[in-house]
């Protein structure tokens, strides 16, 4: 049987271009392979068979116009056979086998990992409300009581339920919230116990905290101006240990690893464990913050200066938890595209409370929320200050936090008070300990740290007889004992132990601390704690006493850290707590396979001229995207990533080819869903589709970026955004990538200051290559040919992903339509693309005067028009010089530069811009739609007069003809600054160049478009 493929729905387009047959006749070809390829003036797409069977008919050719209805191909089947080969997946099962393989290493570490069983969540949550009635209130509770017991917690969260409904329904408007008391979310009968040797861990943490703050001492002792944080770790050092003792797994050959973003300010801590852990030595620990010379530690985690150990830089704060959410929905997509295994790993991120201030912070929260993410924990160290003084002094910061979450719809868990306070609260009966817990702000919290136990018996416990009462058996050193429950290792550990079981959302563990816990009157709870970083001895004293170090006078005073012999106790544990648990945390390794780069002929299609046919660089990557996706090598391993703007680059094709990631599938269907370019959401979707978001779409793509480190499988990622929203908006997102090492394409699209002529001011990227060029591992280009994008792109698959080299790709591409030249047959033409320059034409007519015409992006066009100007109608030759790069020319400039004068008896070296320039004739007029710095960079490497146009000031909004007068970058400006420049070298009169002003209406007296 024949059946007949026709064009499918293509939305509002109608007699669009076939530009590829993907099929011949006689070929077999199984349902959903592409068989053509159509091309609207915005996007291509790729029209996928029906049926399965054999070519009978091609209908159409390339360069065809077809309309919906049109009839493309015959197909004679379907096939039996080949329906049934349909169903095998693509290439996951390889892709699992291969990421399953590359963990296999470390053979001793074949330990049992411990897993989490999950459990559901349970609890009430109590409102409290002012009481008329408190016997009526008593009866009310007593009976919510009888049910908790007979029926359980279920039972009474659905009564309460159904009587909050109930009351709606009756009127009564209950505002909703989403606060408990101040107290800890577990009760103690439910804290499950640590199996932990509570006193040896208790040992080894005094260890780790003494030599945290000494490794900060020692170094500003040797030099001031290091600088360094004590507080910050003092307060968290329970939270990280009861992690690293029993819930944090390390990556082996049999596990992926939990992963951990720590807070940037504790790494001393780190260093401090890495080293009773034998892992780093007591030279290093005194070489913190001294990088310069290798092995030293660096201040804050960095990837960049400790590769092989810190994972995850953290130190900007808002960063990390931005980073960790996305690193958990990418895990899950991993998982989702059957890309590793589910393995239960998790996220853990520690975030300071101040450091929750940051909008980033809680940006993404909702989409944790959302996205079920239970592989995600963060811990909250909310020590009540930050770095001037009280996060929340007149409120609670953890009460507000508590409410955002579980708004959010969060797992929330907190743990405010310390065990000792288990029987006080125990013994409130009349609720007034509550009530004064719930009424104290964190500044009074704050104050009375800073004290002493008479102090808290009298502003605390004092504020009313009841709860005076309560604690008049206590001594004011028991009341100052009453501990915090972030410094409570087993209401940590019960914490952490539901956390690690909850399923269906993320979880927020609020810990309350003391900031610079033990560090005494020097800095524990004071406004100044977060700067300290010099000890007294009495201090230090006082620390090692509090600690129970055993350290003599003498070594307190020399400051010496301690480490017990490898055969004590306390190493024996330490050590085999994390083998227990796979090995160590943080440590940065890579065992991901090199993906191998498409071949060459895979852009052929973009190395030939488009003739007539008019294209925008934006369209050009999409059809190479679409190209790619064809390599069996490389198309799985794609992760395209858009912020709400596929159509605007002409990407919807992509929707239904490969499908938008959901981790709920699709369930609805969609209005367009009989289109060719339907909106397909879909679990196993590759497309990261990240709404309007542009610093979650980079966390996107620096998960996937580092995904070959953290997942040990390299991937590809491509974001693609609005080029103004770009490094603008996300600066430091990209620095923090940078510092991660990922590997990966930014494309900035719709690039340029004249090219998106209608959206003005806030639109227009004048800049964006003079940001890229600030990172040092950033490789950026403005091409403006086809096929000079093609060469760039394939380069940058081959040293990223297949040389595994540590830089990232930033690609400029434009949304302006015009012709595309063949790729010049001149072998040295791609070399000079990748290197940043080529000559791609010569005006050599005249051969009495010349110029050097050095172009980049759009704005090459216009000096080849206004060459062509300068030829016919002033007889000046030139040349034109095709510039890829400023940037890189800029780096290989100042290497050779370097060369020259660190090496002055040496033949110098030339630097490539004067390889290509230094022989040529004439002065230089270098011109892109970026600032002139982004010209200007070659300038000191050229031995030459230089003269730079560009489009320096604020973007408006007008025709492209109209924007490039105002900034002068036209081909009249082009021509005449031509002109003027080859009259200043005293090559031509200056009357040309006045002639040229007055015909094309230059006004000399309009100020710099930067004054406009
Ligand atoms: C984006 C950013 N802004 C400012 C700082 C400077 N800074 C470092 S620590 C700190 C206070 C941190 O307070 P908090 O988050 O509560 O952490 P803690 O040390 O109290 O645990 C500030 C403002 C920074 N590191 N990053
Ligand atoms: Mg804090």
């Amino acid at each position: 049987m024949t059946e007949k493929l026709l064009v499918p729905d293509i939305g509002d387009f109608e007699n669009v271009e076939v530009i590829e047959l993907l099929v011949e006749e006689g070929q077999e070809i199984k349902k959903n392979d592409p068989v053509v390829t159509i091309e609207s003036d915005k996007s291509s797409v790729e029209i996928p068979s029906t049926f399965s069977g054999k070519v009978e008919n091609i209908e159409v050719k390339v360069g065809d116009k077809v309309s919906k209805g049109d009839l493309l191909l015959s197909i004679s089947g379907p096939d039996e056979k080949l329906s049934k080969s349909e169903e095998v997946p693509k290439n996951t099962e390889n892709l699992i086998i291969e990421a399953e393989n590359s963990l296999k290493k470390n053979k001793e570490q074949e330990k049992q990992i411990p897993k989490f069983e999950k459990e559901k969540p349970s609890k009430i949550e109590v409102v409290n409300e002012g009481d008329i009635d408190p016997l009526e209130t008593r009866e009310w509770l007593e009976s919510l009581s009888d049910v908790i017991e007979k029926d359980g917690n279920h039972r009474a969260h659905y009564l309460i339920k159904e009587l909050i409904n109930k009351a709606y329904m009756e009127g009564a408007n209950i505002p909703y919230t989403q606060n408990t008391p101040y107290i800890n979310t577990i009760p103690v009968s439910e804290e499950k116990k640590s199996s932990g040797d509570q006193n040896i861990e208790r040992r080894i943490r005094s260890l780790i905290r003494w030599n945290a703050a000494a490794m900060v001492v020692r170094a500003n002792k040797k030099f001031p101006e290091l600088g360094g944080h004590i507080g910050t770790f003092a307060s968290a050092a329970t939270l990280y240990d009861v992690g690293m003792n029993h819930f944090w797994r390390a990556k082996n050959n049999k596990f992926g690893g939990d992963l951990v973003y720590f807070q940037g300010h504790s790494a001393p801590g780190m260093y401090a464990r890495a080293f009773l852990e034998g892992r780093l030595n007591e030279k290093q620990l005194d070489s913190f913050r001294q990088e310069v010379k290798p092995g030293g530690l660096s201040s804050y985690p960095h990837p960049w200066l400790m590769p092989n150990f810190w994972q995850f830089p953290t130190v900007s704060m808002g960063l990390g938890p931005m980073l960790a959410i996305y690193q958990a929905r990418y895990m899950k997509y991993l998982i989702n595209r059957g890309l590793i295994k589910d393995e239960g790993r998790k996220v853990w991120a520690f975030l300071g409370d101040g450091e929750m201030d940051e909008p980033e912070s809680l940006g993404a929260i909702g989409l944790a929320a959302r996205e079920n993410l239970d592989n995600l924990i963060f811990v909250i160290n909310c020590n009540l200050q930050r770095l001037d003084g009280p996060v929340r002094g007149n409120g609670k910061i953890i009460q507000e936090l508590e409410g955002i979450f579980r708004g959010a719809g969060w797992n929330v868990i907190k743990v405010i008070w310390g065990s000792y306070w288990d029987s006080l609260l125990a013994n409130d009966k009349t609720g007034h300990l509550i009530k004064t817990m719930n009424e104290t702000v964190d500044g009074e919290y704050q104050a009375m740290k800073a004290r002493d136990g008479a102090y808290v018996r009298e502003k605390f416990f004092g504020k009313y007889p009841e709860t005076s009462e309560l604690v008049s058996s206590l001594s004011d050193k028991d009341i100052w004992r009453l501990n915090r429950g972030g410094h409570d290792p087993h209401k940590v550990f019960a914490a952490y132990d539901k956390a690690s079981k909850n399923v269906g959302s993320p979880t927020v563990v609020i810990a309350k601390t003391i900031k610079g816990y033990g560090m005494g009157k020097s800095g524990e709870s004071v406004n100044t704690t977060h700067q300290t970083k010099k000890l007294d001895v009495e201090d230090l004293m006082y620390y090692r006493d509090r600690f129970d170090v055993p350290l003599t006078d003498q070594q307190v005073k020399n400051i010496e850290y301690y480490k017990p012999d490898q055969n004590s106790p306390e190493i024996k544990y330490i050590k085999e707590r994390r083998l227990q648990l796979g090995g160590f945390i943080p440590e940065r390794t890579t065992y991901a396979k090199p993906i191998k780069a498409p071949p060459k002929d895979i852009f052929d299609n973009m190395k030939v001229s488009t003739g007539e046919k008019e294209m925008s660089t934006t369209m050009a990557l999409v059809r190479m995207l679409t190209n790619l996706l064809r390599d069996k090598n490389v198309a799985p391993r794609l992760v395209p990533i858009i912020p709400d703007e596929a159509r605007t680059f002409g990407m919807e094709g992509f929707f239904q080819k490969i499908g938008i990631y959901a981790h709920e599938g699709q369930k609805y269907e969609p209005e367009d869903f009989a289109q060719l370019s339907s909106y397909k959401e879909e679990k196993s979707g590759q497309v990261l589709e990240e709404g309007i978001n542009e610093a979650g779409a980079m966390s996107s793509w620096i998960a996937a970026g580092t995904s070959y480190t953290n997942h040990d499988i390299e991937m590809i990622p491509i974001y693609l955004f609005y080029s103004m929203f770009g490094f603008q908006r996300i600066g430091d997102f990209a620095w923090a990538g940078a510092d991660s090492q990922s590997r990966g394409f930014l494309i900035g699209a719709t690039a340029g200051r004249t090219t998106l002529a209608g959206e003005g001011l806030q639109h227009q990227d004048g800049h964006s290559h003079i940001m890229a060029s600030t990172i040092p591992n950033c490789r950026s280009y403005d091409p403006t040919f086809h096929y000079e994008l093609a060469v760039i792109f394939r380069e940058g698959l081959r040293r990223m992903h297949e040389k595994k080299e540590n830089i990232f790709y930033y690609i400029t591409t434009m949304n302006e339509n015009y012709p595309h030249p063949e790729m010049p047959k001149d072998k040295s033409c791609e070399e000079g693309i990748l290197k940043g320059m080529y000559k791609i034409k010569e005006f050599n007519k005249y051969k009495k005067t010349k110029i050097q015409f050095l172009g980049s992006g759009t704005i090459l066009r216009e000096m080849i028009a206004g060459a062509e100007i300068l030829q016919n109608e002033y007889q000046i030759d030139s040349e034109i010089w095709s510039v890829t790069s400023f940037n890189e020319l800029r780096r290989d400039g100042l290497e050779v530069e370097r060369y020259n004068l660190l090496n002055p008896d040496k033949e110098p070296k030339k630097s490539y811009v004067e390889k290509c320039l230094g022989n040529t004739e004439g002065p230089i007029l270098a011109a892109s739609d970026y600032m002139r710095m982004n010209s200007d960079q070659i300038r000191p490497y050229v031995n030459k007069s230089f003269y730079s146009l560009g489009t320096d000031g604020f973007g408006r909004s007008d025709t492209r003809k109209e924007l490039r007068k105002f900034f002068e970058v036209d081909k009249e400006h082009i021509t005449t600054y031509g002109l003027s420049i080859l009259a200043k070298e005293q090559l031509i009169a200056s009357k040309y160049a006045k002639e040229a002003i007055k015909k094309y209406k230059i006004d000399t007296d309009k100020p710099m478009p930067t004054k406009l």
